[in-house]
């Protein structure tokens, strides 16, 4: 559990290279090689990109750390149902 959250913001870290924002383009790269096993589409720029749009709070372009706990709520939440065989939670 610790080394998970560890791999969670060392992740966002290391793709941010110093900022405190990931752009498009990290943002991609961080979703296709960390995300494949688990999330469809990640290997469409296209649908990666609208996911980047989706998760943009603020509109600024840009992934955010907050944001990008959006997105691993989501993964993680998706796993979950997948797992669990339950589609309780699926609409929102
Ligand atoms: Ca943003």
């Amino acid at each position: 559990m610790e080394a998970a959250i560890q791999t969670v913001v060392t992740t966002f870290l290391s793709s941010a290279r110093g900022k405190e924002n990931l752009d498009g383009k990290a943002f991609q790269k961080l979703v296709k090689k960390q995300l494949s096993g688990i999330m469809e589409d990640t290997n469409s720029s296209s649908a990666v990109k609208e996911m980047q749009q989706g998760l943009d709070e603020n509109s600024d372009g840009k992934v955010s750390f907050q944001e990008y706990l959006t997105l691993i709520g989501y993964v993680a939440n998706s796993l979950s149902q997948r797992k669990s065989g339950s589609n309780a939670a699926a609409s929102s």
